[in-house]
């Protein structure tokens, strides 16, 4: 790891500090996932797909997480210090509808003290419905694959809307649905498990119809209550890039890749229409009419840029590299914040009429030695796609507290706050102080 705390370069920008100040209504949040911090998660699909040997690096299991279940005053209290008015954090299927239209009052009525505790700090909930988990029952069906995962997903999402709506005016229906397909069903680390790209159709259809089917279905209920409220997908966009300059098969597939991963949802969710075309291998033109302009809002989740080879004796023909001389984290991906601007500015030039909410950007860094500065120099990004009319209202730090970081188990340290998971003690770290200050101040001095 190259550590920066007494540096100002992070990745290959200078970032000193700065005195422009963020517009008064800029929202200010950290983000969270019930599976990653909840801990119990006993009728979901991770629960026991990180039983499976191999999966999980060191076999770690989700187990008690950080007990977030059991400590919500207390964590509260943790967001509070922060001086964020927002918190972004997901409801998790799998408790609320541990079995098939059995749902549990006693889970609803969990969530709805947790959000009770945000609004008597002045915090504004920022619900997900679904952050990469399913209940056990809809995986055995097939998950995103199965034909009624839509009419399932929006009879769930209707249930946590009477219980929670009234409190609730912004929501994300799905996050990351391209990581999960990619994890999922490409790279097999993630359920089900599957390494077949041919495995993608159905479920990447799936989940648009179910975002689809959560979208209108609560518009309709908010506006039946005379209510307004705002409903994105949170997306992981990454920056990619040919890995050698001069290679056109490096562009060519450095260009596919962007187009698969980065827009092929996002195009959906504004057209109606889900084209995926990989030569030899995948044909995907679906129309899906009731997708079309379901989005009142972009979620952006950036972490960080990858180098894209075309490898004609790799798996796939596809390999993603990291630069050599980059800054990275501790799981070696590349800290490179003018990637915030540049996705900032293709989103904006693609869907002008939307905003985009920064919904996750973050860093594992046990050590805390970059965090402070990643977290400054995106923001200058921010602050540059502000100053030229790009409209970005908020800002989610990835992540309140240490959490499990999935296939990676419980060893990278994304936290603004260290666990001790031993003792759940939570530790407010150095660059969490200074984050609690820019809430307050706007500042990014
Ligand atoms: O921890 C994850 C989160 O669940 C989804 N977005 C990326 C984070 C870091 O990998």
């Amino acid at each position: 790891m190259i550590g920066l705390a007494h540096s100002s370069t992070v990745g290959a920008t200078e970032h000193a500090p700065d005195s422009r100040s963020f517009p008064q209504d800029f929202k200010w949040c950290v983000a969270t996932a019930a599976h990653q911090i909840e801990g119990g998660n006993t009728q979901s699909d991770w629960w026991n797909f990180e039983k499976v040997p191999g999966v999980i690096r060191d076999g770690q299991s989700s187990g008690a997480a950080c007990d977030h279940w059991n400590r919500l005053e207390q964590d509260s209290e943790l967001l509070s210090a922060l001086g964020v008015n927002q918190y972004r954090f997901s409801v998790e299927w799998a408790k609320i509808e541990p079995r098939p239209g059995e749902f549990d009052e006693e889970a609803l009525t969990h969530y709805r003290h947790e959000i009770e505790l945000l609004k008597a700090r002045g915090i504004r909930p920022f619900v997900t419905l679904q952050h990469f988990t399913l209940p056990q029952w809809v995986a055995d069906r097939g998950g995103f694959a199965w034909e009624g995962v839509p009419t399932a997903f929006e009879h769930y999402s209707r249930k946590v809307y009477e219980a929670l709506g009234s409190e609730v005016q912004d929501w994300t229906t799905l996050n990351e649905p391209q990581a999960l397909i990619a994890a999922g069903y490409i790279e097999g680390v993630f359920p089900p498990g599957l390494k077949d790209i041919k495995e993608i159709v159905a479920p990447a259809i799936g989940m648009i119809r179910s975002h689809a089917r959560a979208y209108h279905a609560l518009h309709e209920m908010a506006a039946a209550q005379d209510r307004k409220i705002r409903i994105g997908m949170a997306h992981h966009l990454r920056i990619f890039e040919p890995a050698r300059r001069w290679n056109p098969f490096d562009h060519w597939a450095a260009r596919f890749v962007q187009r698969f991963a980065n827009w092929a949802i996002l195009d959906a969710l504004k057209t109606g229409r889900l084209q995926i075309h990989i030569p030899f291998v995948l044909n995907i033109d679906e129309m899906i009419p009731e997708a079309a302009e379901t989005q009142d809002f972009i979620g952006l989740n950036y972490y960080s840029r990858d180098l894209i080879a075309f490898n004609p004796w790799k798996a796939g023909m596809i390999e993603r590299l990291t630069r050599k001389d980059a800054t990275v984290s501790d799981l070696g991906w590349e800290i490179y914040p003018e990637g915030i601007y540049r996705l900032a500015k293709k989103l904006h030039q693609r869907f002008p009429e939307l905003s985009i909410y920064v919904t996750e950007n973050g860093i594992a860094d046990r050590e805390d030695r970059q965090r402070e500065l990643f977290i400054r120099a995106h923001l200058q990004e921010i602050l540059r796609a502000l100053e030229e009319g790009i409209p970005i209202e908020g800002y989610c730090y990835w992540s309140l507290m240490d959490n499990y970081e999935w296939a990676e188990g419980f060893g990278p340290r994304f936290g603004l706050y260290e666990v001790n998971y031993s003792t759940q003690e939570r530790t407010l770290r150095p660059s969490g102080r200074w984050f609690s200050q820019l809430t307050r101040t706007g500042l990014l001095r």
